[in-house]
This record gives C-alpha cells, sequence and structure tokens, in this order.
C-alpha cells in the first residue's frame, strides 16, 4: 500500500457513528413530497454478509444517497427474512435454540452493514420471525381460508426427504431442492394452497402492461413459468357408463385420428379400474413401476413410455370409433385434465406408443403438397396441413379446422375452447418448527375452523424439542396441539404445519411503508403513498418465485381490501454473481472472501468502489485483487488531491474554458450514468476528472472543481467524501447538500472524436457534437461513405456503439 494518510479506519466509524446519532438517513413520515422507494431483497440472517450481499446493497446504496442529494425522500428500509430451515437444522447440531441463533446472527449482520456505510432507515427494521410481523400474515391467511383461496387438498407433493418438508413447484430446481441439491421424490399428502392460478391471466397480462420498467428476461420466465395454453375441451364418453373423459387438447384438428385415449396415473378412472379391471394386478405393477421414476428424469424426459390397459373404452366423439383407454406414465395428472386423447399420426410420444402397444394409426394431416402413408411413416408428422380423413372437414387447413371443429364441439355440447396453464397452486405448508404457525384448528364436531382475530397472533411454542427426525416438531408438541375450538368450545386440535418462508417475504415490501402500523398489516395511507417500490434490486435467482409471489400477495392483499395496488414494483435490477477463481463465491466451493476482512485491510469504500467498478451490475463480476488495490489507490488519489488543495498546497487559479468544459462534461455523464445503473463508467469518468485536477496543478485549480469532485464521489464513497466534505468547511452531510447541476450550453461546444470499425477494423472518425444521442452516432456511422462503400449495400448484423468512444459495425 501507498505511504499515504488516508485513514479509512477512523474515517468511517467516525462517520458512520454520526450517521446513527443524528437519524441522518431517517425518512420524513409526513407521507409528502416527491418520494423515491428504494428496496433491495432483504438478506436471510445466514450468520455473515457474503460479497453478493456487499454488491447488491452498494448498488442500491449508490441509487438511494444519489437520488437523496436530488433532493427526493428516499424510503431505503432493510430487514431479515429470519424464518427457515438454517436455523433449525443448527439447533440441531448445535443444541442452539433457533431464535436465539436468529436474533444473534442479526446483531452480527447488522453491525456488517452498518460498517459498509449504507444509508438505511433503521428505525423500520424488522424481523420477519416477530411475532408482530407474522400476526398479520396469519390474519390475512384466515381471511384468505374464509373466502375459499387458501384451501387443503390431497395430492402428489414434491417432497425433498433430506429436509423433511414438501416444497412448492417453484422451489424445485430441475428435478432437485433448491436449498440442499437432494433429488425431490413425489408423495401424496395433504397440504395447504393459495389459489395463485386464479390470478394467472393477471399475472400475465400486467408483465406486458404494467412492468415496462422490468429486464426482459425475467418477464420471458415469469410467462413461460405461467405456460398458457390455448386449447379446446372435448368430452370422450365411457363405454357403457354415464361417465366422460375430458381432454385438453392443442390439436382439435387431429381429433379423426385419435384412436386411443391415455390418462394420468393418479387418475379416478385408473383408481376405479383396479378395482374392476381383469387385469387389476398387472395396473398395480404398471403402478408401482411409473412410482419408482424419478422426478429428475420425468422433467427431463429421460424414461421409456410405458402403459397399461385399463379395460375400458371411450367413444371418439367425431367418428363414433371405440377407443381403448390407457394409464399411461407419460400424461400428467396436474396438466389440463391428466387425460390425452391420442393421435399417433401426429404426435411422436402417441407415436411410439402406439407401436408398442400395436395401435391403430390414422393419418388425419398431410402436409401440403405431400403425400404420407402410415404403413410407412417412420415417425409422426408434427405439423401442419390439409385434414384428410376427416369427414366434413378435409381439405380444410388444420388452423381452420381447430376453429371449426372446436365451434361444432360446443354446438354438440361435447366441448369448448379453453386455455390452460403450467402455473399450479402454491404449496404453503411445510412440516418444520421455524416457521409462521398456520392458524387454523381441527374440530371433531365444526371441522376446520380459523383461529379468530383477536386471538392471533398463534406463537410459536418456544420449548420444542427438535431432533430433525419423524415429522413435524409442533406435531410432537401436546401443549401446541391441544386447544379449544373457536366455534363451539369443544376439545380440538392445532394444525402443526407451519407456512413456507416465501409467505413472509411476499409482502415486506408493504410493511416497510409502516413497520410499526398495529391495526393491521398495512396503512392504506402510506401504501398510497410510498408504493409501487421505485426501484427494487436483487437477484436473477428469484426471478420465478419470490417475484411472483409478491406480484400474487400484492393482488390478495388489494382484493380483500386493505391497499390499492396492482403491482408492488416499478422497476426491478437483476444484478450478477460473484465469481472467485471462475467458479461462484460459496462457503462450499471454498473461495470465499470475508467482507469484514477486506474492510479492516482497506476499508469499506474501497470495497464499495472495487464491487461497483468491477463489473456492471447485471455482469458477473470476478473477484480480483488487483481491482480491489486499483480502487483503494483511487480513494487514495482523490483524498491527496483534496486535501492538497486544502493545505494550500495547489495552486488556486480560475476555471478557464477548458476546464469548466469538461467539469460539466464529467457532470452530466456521473448523472447519466448512475440514473442507468452503469456505475463503473461513472467511476472512470470521476478518475478521468481527478487525473485532469492533477495535470492542472501547476496551473492552477479552484475551488468549485473540488467540490464537486467530492460531490460525485459521495455516493460512491460516502465517508470518505463526508470527511472531505467537513474539511473543506461544511457543516452540512452530503445527502443533504445537491447535486452538482450541469449545464448543457457549456458542453455544447465539445466534440468528441468517435472511432468507426468495421468488424473490429478501423475505418473511418466521426466528430460529434458532445451529448449526441446514442442512436444519432450509430446512424451517422451508417451513413459514413467509407462504410457504406465497404458494406457494398448490405445490412450490418449489428451495430454496437461504445459510448465516447467507438461504433463497431458487425458485417
Ligand atoms: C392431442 C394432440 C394431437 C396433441 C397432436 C398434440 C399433438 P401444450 O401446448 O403444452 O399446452 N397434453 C395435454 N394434457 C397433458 C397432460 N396432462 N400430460 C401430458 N400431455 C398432455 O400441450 C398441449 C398438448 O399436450 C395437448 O394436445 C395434449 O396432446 C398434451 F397431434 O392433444 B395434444
Ligand atoms: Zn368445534
Amino acid at each position: 500500500m501507498l505511504e499515504n494518510n488516508y485513514r479509512p479506519c477512523e474515517i468511517e466509524s467516525k462517520w458512520q457513528k454520526r450517521w446513527e446519532e443524528e437519524n441522518t438517513f431517517k425518512v420524513d413520515e409526513s407521507g409528502k413530497g416527491k418520494k423515491y422507494y428504494l428496496l433491495e431483497m432483504l438478506p436471510y440472517p445466514s450468520g455473515k454478509i457474503h460479497m453478493g450481499h456487499v454488491r447488491n446493497y452498494t448498488i442500491g446504496d449508490v441509487q438511494a444517497r444519489f437520488r437523496m442529494m436530488n433532493g427526493v425522500k428516499v424510503l431505503h428500509p432493510m430487514g431479515w427474512d429470519a424464518f427457515g430451515m438454517p436455523a433449525e437444522n443448527a439447533a440441531i447440531k448445535h443444541g442452539v435454540h433457533p431464535a436465539k441463533w436468529t436474533y444473534s446472527n442479526i446483531d452480527y449482520m447488522r453491525g456488517q452493514l452498518k460498517r459498509l456505510g449504507f444509508s438505511y432507515d433503521w428505525s423500520r427494521e424488522f424481523a420477519t420471525c416477530n411475532p408482530d410481523y407474522y400476526r398479520w400474515e396469519q390474519q390475512v391467511f384466515t381471511e384468505l381460508f374464509e373466502k375459499g383461496i387458501a384451501y387443503k387438498k390431497t395430492s402428489q407433493v414434491n417432497w425433498c426427504p433430506s429436509c423433511n418438508t414438501v416444497l412448492a413447484n417453484e422451489q424445485v430446481v430441475s428435478g432437485a431442492c433448491w436449498r440442499c441439491d437432494c433429488a425431490v421424490e413425489m408423495k401424496s399428502m395433504s397440504q395447504w394452497y393459495l389459489r395463485i392460478t386464479d390470478y394467472a391471466e393477471e399475472l400475465l397480462r400486467n408483465l406486458d402492461e404494467k412492468l415496462a420498467g422490468w429486464p426482459e428476461r425475467v418477464k420471458l420466465m415469469q410467462k413461460e413459468w405461467i405456460g398458457r395454453s390455448e386449447g379446446t375441451y372435448v368430452d370422450f364418453p365411457v363405454e357403457d357408463s354415464k361417465e366422460k373423459i375430458r381432454v385438453f387438447t392443442t390439436r382439435s384438428d387431429t381429433l379423426f385420428g385419435a384412436t386411443f385415449m391415455c390418462v394420468a396415473c393418479e387418475h379416478p378412472l385408473v383408481q376405479d379400474a383396479l378395482l374392476s379391471a381383469a387385469n387389476a394386478v398387472e395396473i398395480k405393477n404398471f403402478l408401482e413401476r411409473s412410482a419408482r421414476i424419478d422426478h429428475k428424469a420425468r422433467l427431463e424426459d429421460r424414461y421409456e413410455k410405458d402403459g397399461v390397459f385399463t379395460g375400458k373404452y371411450c367413444i371418439n366423439p367425431l367418428t363414433g370409433s371405440k377407443m381403448p383407454v390407457y394409464a399411461a406414465n407419460f400424461v400428467l395428472m396436474d396438466y389440463g385434465t391428466g387425460a390425452v386423447m391420442s393421435v399417433p399420426a401426429h404426435d411422436q410420444r402417441d407415436f411410439e406408443f402406439a407401436k408398442k402397444y400395436n395401435l391403430p394409426i390414422v393419418l388425419v394431416i398431410e402436409p401440403v403438397g405431400e403425400k404420407l402413408d402410415v404403413q410407412t411413416m417412420t415417425c409422426a408428422w408434427q405439423g401442419d396441413g390439409i385434414l384428410v380423413n376427416s369427414g366434413q372437414f378435409n381439405g380444410m387447413k388444420s388452423n381452420e379446422a381447430i376453429a371449426a371443429i372446436t365451434s361444432n364441439l360446443k354446438k354438440e355440447g361435447r366441448g369448448d375452447a379453453a386455455v390452460t396453464y403450467r402455473l399450479k397452486d402454491w404449496c404453503v405448508s411445510r412440516q418444520r418448527y421455524w416457521g409462521a404457525p398456520i392458524p387454523i384448528v381441527y374440530c371433531d364436531s365444526c371441522g376446520t375452523v380459523a383461529v379468530p382475530k383477536d386471538e392471533l397472533p398463534v406463537r410459536l411454542p418456544h420449548d420444542v424439542k427438535l431432533s430433525g427426525e419423524g415429522g413435524s416438531p409442533l406435531a410432537k408438541c401436546e401443549k401446541f396441539v391441544t386447544t379449544t375450538c373457536p366455534g363451539c368450545g369443544g376439545r380440538a386440535k392445532r394444525e402443526t404445519d407451519t407456512m413456507d418462508t416465501f409467505m413472509e417475504s411476499s409482502w415486506y415490501m408493504l410493511r416497510y411503508a409502516s413497520p410499526h402500523y398495529d391495526q393491521g398489516p398495512v396503512d392504506a395511507k402510506m401504501i398510497e403513498y410510498w408504493l409501487p417500490i421505485d426501484q427494487y434490486i436483487g437477484g436473477i435467482e428469484h426471478a420465478v418465485g419470490h417475484l411472483i409471489y409478491f406480484r400474487y400477495y400484492t393482488k390478495l392483499l388489494r382484493d380483500l381490501g386493505y391497499i390499492n395496488l396492482d403491482e408492488p414494483c416499478k422497476n426491478l435490477m437483476t444484478q450478477g454473481m460473484v465469481y472467485k477463481d471462475g467458479a461462484k463465491m460459496s462457503k462450499s466451493k471454498g473461495n470465499v472472501v470475508d467482507p469484514d476482512d477486506m474492510i479492516a485491510k482497506y476499508g469499506a469504500d474501497t470495497m464499495r468502489i472495487f464491487s461497483l467498478f468491477a463489473a456492471p451490475p447485471e455482469k458477473d463480476l470476478e473477484w480480483n485483487d488487483q481491482g480491489v488495490e486499483g480502487s483503494y489507490r483511487f480513494l487514495v488519489r482523490v483524498w491527496r488531491l483534496v486535501t492538497d488543495f486544502i493545505a494550500g498546497e495547489l495552486k488556486l487559479a480560475d476555471a478557464n474554458d477548458e476546464m469548466k468544459r469538461f467539469m460539466h462534461k464529467t457532470i452530466k455523464k456521473v448523472t447519466c450514468d448512475i440514473e442507468r445503473f452503469h456505475f463503473n463508467t461513472a467511476i472512470a469518468s470521476i478518475m478521468e476528472w481527478v487525473n485532469f485536477l492533477y495535470g492542472r496543478a501547476s496551473l492552477g485549480v479552484d475551488r468549485q472543481s473540488i467540490e464537486r469532485l467530492v460531490l460525485m464521489t459521495a455516493p460512491f464513497a460516502p465517508h470518505l467524501a463526508e470527511e472531505l466534505w467537513k474539511k473543506l468547511g461544511h457543516e452540512e452531510m452530503t445527502i443533504s447538500v445537491n447535486w452538482p447541476a450541469y449545464d448543457d450550453s457549456m458542453i455544447s461546444g465539445d466534440t468528441m472524436t468517435i472511432v468507426i470499425q468495421i468488424n473490429g477494423k478501423l475505418r473511418d472518425k466521426l466528430e460529434v457534437a458532445f451529448g449526441t444521442p446514442d442512436e444519432k452516432i450509430k446512424e451517422l456511422a451508417l451513413q459514413n461513405a467509407k462504410v457504406s462503400e465497404q458494406l457494398g449495400g448490405k445490412t450490418p448484423q449489428k451495430v454496437i456503439y461504445i459510448p465516447q468512444k467507438l461504433v463497431n459495425i458487425v458485417a
């Protein structure tokens, strides 16, 4: 390290203390004036913060401080996603109570966040494991139960054998548990669900209509997760019975080619067949075989297609012919209706199945201008075409036939147009201790009863045996389980499942607007003022979990009448991950850099600069010791320049035009870059400004240039800036000083030289006015004579513009 008198440790603890004593970041509570709600995803109190947190929270902090300096009221809260399994596992392993473990981690991590100088309004902090928080969640749950939105059902659920609990579909990642990576099993169990499917349409529609400020990538992932599919319901009468089998198909144009029926193992018809069919033993064997296919293989479609005849037949509603009904392992019970009309000529799975079980194949679609023959086909024709062997519909095109057949079915009461979703209802019950108890009581005479409002919260009992074995710990806690029925006063038993912790993180962003409100989950007036979130920052890994749930929960609270808000968040930014030596920085990889060590060595400001300068926020960041060293040296240069100026060791001189131009240019660039989250280029511009001022040292520097440098540095390295600002003779904190303004007329005379490349080779240069919009510069480059000559009339594949430097045309 350089010899110098920049002492980050002293400066940083001094300013942190003052910010705390003076409540510098406590936001005005009047609920009036221009506001900005900046939120970073709340951390799980695992023990220590890691570099991913440092990065996420620094990105947010720059925005927060920048907005504060622009005179906006910034809500910038922090709290703890404090329920969850690690606390329970720690308890099992080390015998410490989950509450104690959690709260002491919170204390430690709060200290770490304070040492990084983040501008949180700590008066709004809360931990979600506190009964003052989860009691509202329980209240909302009882209301959802009364409306039928929260309900209990028995079905196949995802079971993680190592976490000993069920998982929601969103928590299964390629067939494995999101938390422990263990292969997930399917189990039939009774669980609590929230009817998120009722909101599928709105969740989907708003992605396009209301979330212009969200990354396309996240919106696409949510669209795929919701998985809207338009098709037709068709009813097939079961032979010798009053029953019907209903299917969902996207290809009603192929109905004349449906020669057999396949249903899921869990389909009621199969359960029936087990009791009555002559081949019941064979069916039973098949079901056992299918249950053994692991979830991962099923998801990846890597398993042998297998089935068994159920002994039943149904009737094709258009041809009147008999179709054998099979149970098949590739039909899923929880998609569509759990039954598929099989069209072997036009669906590859059905084709293979028909070959294996020797079932008839009937061609009904022919590709335009081609003749197909079922005798010689080696695979299904899955594309569009012209209908054949389809009675009155012969000669129609597939898409016309879909409409015509659907309307024909509808007229005869045998089917209708339908929409189905891949999204499933959200399974919210967990068989674990460290979570919010589900506020439900079971009574022999009254049935399932919600705990009344005035008896909430249902507190999590403190003294519970945690062994990690044999089911839910709460179920073994007699004192908790036994209760009286709120309906009849008789003996009753409590629900012993707790809520999925994603329930807590689904509304915490609303609670921050009125964290101490005791009349309900939220104060509607404060929601009206603070919400929606103006900027949310967090990891992409939450794209289809948390980021769908919190949108859904907002709509639930709206429809329960608590708030008047459709979407919780206007702008979303998903930051990249932190890597070291090519691998994701994580405890299990053993490549963790401890923020505490780095702060002790270089100071928090260096950590902040490094994490912003090393990569743009959306990109992954590779840890690099030289980069940290370089960030530190930059701060030393700023320190020296300003302290030399204060000590009178720099010559004082009025700024000339060149200097003024440079300054306004820098302010403009830094301002625009912060707004666009281009922090690395913003810092690069400040570095250039510092270099420029050093270069001017012999001619003289003016006070304004120095002061603006300090203010521009404030969002990035706030402790250093605060100290220098004080040394420059100012009393107020930097966040209450106006962000420096720039004067466009000072810049307009200035030009910049832009290099034009084709496929990376220099072709020409362009002289444009400073501040020319990016699109205009690209246009000018394409109109350049040498460029058009080289391109010879062809349209280029891509035009890349690197601001203020070059345009590269990829031909
Ligand atoms: C007959 C048919 C003929 C189909 C054909 C396809 C091609 P998407 O687009 O994903 O919605 N299907 C329906 N429910 C199913 C279930 N529970 N398990 C497995 N497969 C199921 O796909 C809809 C198609 O997936 C439906 O259209 C159905 O097969 C199948 F030439 O019906 B089709
Ligand atoms: Zn009762």
